[in-house]
């Protein structure tokens, strides 16, 4: 497991995690800048697929990415933690990687899902993710790929505490 800071459109892995919407028809944060470096071919894909549920995932072409493949996965907006935001969140994390193992994916890149505008609490997001990933980590590669400093520093720590 590898924890980088950046920008997970310049990142080279057999698949990279998109933070959807149930539409998939593109948005902000990181599934706008995977639609704009990845080009019209995925948002064609995601069309004829038609949309997804929260805390499940689907796969289209990587486009003009440097990937095989774009998996996206669509969080679940934090209300309270009383919608089963914290299992929703798991499923994103599980899904994407079975789906990457399906296409007999080497490594997957994930990006710090449903804690931008989807407002989900980034420490309790980074367990979440670290426990989701764990039973995974001697069948593929896996990036966590943050964008901002807080969640850089949270997955640092934890990885350091693993
Ligand atoms: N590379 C990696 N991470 C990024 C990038 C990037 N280029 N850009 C942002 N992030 P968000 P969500 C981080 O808001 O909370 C969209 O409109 C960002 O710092 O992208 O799951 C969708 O269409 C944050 O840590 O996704 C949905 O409507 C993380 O990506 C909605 O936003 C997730 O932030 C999904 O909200």
């Amino acid at each position: 497991m590898e924890v980088i800071k950046g920008d997970i459109t310049k990142i080279k892995v057999d698949a990279i995690v998109n933070a959807a919407n149930n539409r998939l028809l593109g948005g902000d944060g990181v599934d706008g800048a995977i639609h704009k470096a990845g080009g019209k071919e995925i948002l064609e894909e995601c069309i004829k697929i038609g949309g997804c549920p929260t805390g499940k995932a689907v796969v289209t072409t990587a486009g003009l990415l440097d990937a095989k493949y774009v998996i996206h996965t669509v969080g679940p907006v934090w209300h309270d933690g009383c919608h089963h935001e914290e299992t929703l969140l798991r499923n994103c994390y599980v899904n994407s990687i079975e789906l990457a193992l399906k296409y007999n994916c080497q490594s997957i890149a994930f990006p710090n899902i449903s804690t931008g505008i989807y407002r989900f609490p980034k420490e309790k997001a980074a367990q979440i993710a670290l426990d989701a990933i764990r039973p995974y980590m001697d069948k593929i590669k896996i990036l966590f790929v943050c964008f901002d400093d807080k969640n850089y520093e949270l997955y640092r720590s934890l990885k350091d505490n693993e």
